[in-house]
């Protein structure tokens, strides 16, 4: 593809932040943002900087007749640090959606095996809501096609709005779209189980650990208890086992991947535990990772890696050592649809895309793609 044009602008995201949106001949790519974001991932610029940047220096791409691996060297080698300390991961992932939509704008995207959607339906943590662990996540295992993955995402997101609505005194929505209320992590559990059972779907958490971890210990204020590594350990566990929890994300801190290796040892069997700021979509991370045994799946954000090209590295580098890879937003999101496109593409199992609100543009382009594709079919996960 030869580049003609670049630029950018600044626009809002659905915390009503700035950032930053690239346009290459005419097709646009925009950066998201996170609220609980891992110390490695990297760096983000001011949208304006951003926007700047593009504007300028990112310029050396126009005139290019170039494919999306060439195009990401060339923004890293026009940064030029380890972690986009320069330009800005927010800039380079930007003109990197940017650069995949343009290619794939005119092509059909022809892969047929659908991922299934994990979203998001009640919240707490970083993102807004009084649990301590941040995302307790549907995964609907048994539906056969999108259109019955997603309903099932919507009605369990609908009944348990209803249950709280008759069950605890205050009732929202956080910057996710999930659902919160004044109860704690084990109250919410029961009754998302309990209804998760009767809909036909499995559930898990984000438990993003680092939140809550400060030097040694993990405090729950929510639950009034203070826990050590080795108590965490016990204590997910025992959670995992009562809730038959499908799903386990970030369950320690982002540098213990000794604990996330016992873990995994001990529930991975029935448990995807997966790494998010653990790994932050960095292939080193992820190396490490398997070398110790730490987590069987990981977390794609591309804006942590940088570009697609990076992203892809991690996500092959899991694909070979059988870490079952999932494609995921971040809280702070736009219209932008990319990582819908990007989940089909790289042929991940499983999406992380919310359940309503802002999140619709990405499960519709799902809907979408599922309507244009001559066969479509949901993928065979490992575990049901
Ligand atoms: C997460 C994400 C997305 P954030 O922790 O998995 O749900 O949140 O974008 O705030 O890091
Ligand atoms: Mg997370």
């Amino acid at each position: 593809m030869i580049i003609h044009n670049l630029h950018a602008e600044k626009i809002l995201d659905s915390r009503g932040n700035w950032t930053v949106r690239a346009y290459i001949n005419g097709v646009s790519g925009t950066a998201p943002s996170g609220a609980s974001t891992g110390t490695y991932e990297a760096k983000v610029m001011p949208a304006d900087k951003a926007v700047n940047m593009i504007n300028t220096k990112l310029q050396r791409l126009v005139g290019e007749n170039i494919n999306q691996i060439d195009a990401d060297i060339l923004i890293e080698t026009l940064d030029g640090t380890d972690n986009f300390d320069k330009i800005g991961g927010n800039t380079a992932i930007a003109v990197s959606f940017a650069v995949f939509n343009a290619i794939h704008n005119s092509k059909k995207i022809t892969k047929e095996i659908f991922p299934y959607p994990l979203g998001n339906v009640f919240g707490g943590g970083a993102h807004g809501g009084s649990t301590t662990f941040q995302e307790f996540l549907a995964l609907p295992t048994k539906a056969k096609s999108i259109y019955e993955a997603l309903d099932t995402n919507v009605q369990l997101h609908k009944r348990l709005r209803e249950t709280l609505n008759k069950k605890a005194k205050t009732v929202g929505i956080n910057d996710e779209g999930a659902l919160t209320a004044d109860i704690d992590d084990f109250k919410a559990l029961d009754i998302i189980t309990d209804l998760a059972e009767d809909i036909g779907c499995r559930i898990g958490l984000d438990v993003a650990a680092s939140e809550f971890f400060n030097k040694e210990k993990y405090t729950y204020r929510s639950l009034k208890k203070t826990l050590t590594p080795a108590d965490q350990l016990d204590f997910l566990t025992e959670t995992a086992r009562k809730y038959k929890l499908i799903y386990l994300e970030d369950p320690f801190e982002e540098n213990d991947f000794e604990n996330t290796q016992k873990l995994t040892k001990k529930i991975g069997n029935k448990c995807l535990v997966c790494g998010d700021d653990l790994f932050v979509t960095d292939e080193k991370r992820l190396q490490k990772g398997i070398t110790l045994g730490a987590a069987n799946s990981l977390i794609i954000k591309p804006n942590q890696a940088g570009t697609i090209s990076l992203a892809q590295d991690t996500i092959t580098l899991a694909k070979k050592h059988d870490i079952t890879p999932i494609v995921s937003h971040r809280s702070g999101e736009t219209e932008d649809s990319t990582i819908s496109r990007l989940a089909l593409f790289w042929s991940a199992p499983i999406i992380k895309a919310g359940v309503i609100d802002m999140r619709i543009s990405k499960l519709n382009e799902l809907i979408h793609l599922w309507n244009m594709a001559e066969t479509p079919s949901m993928t065979k996960l490992k575990l049901k």
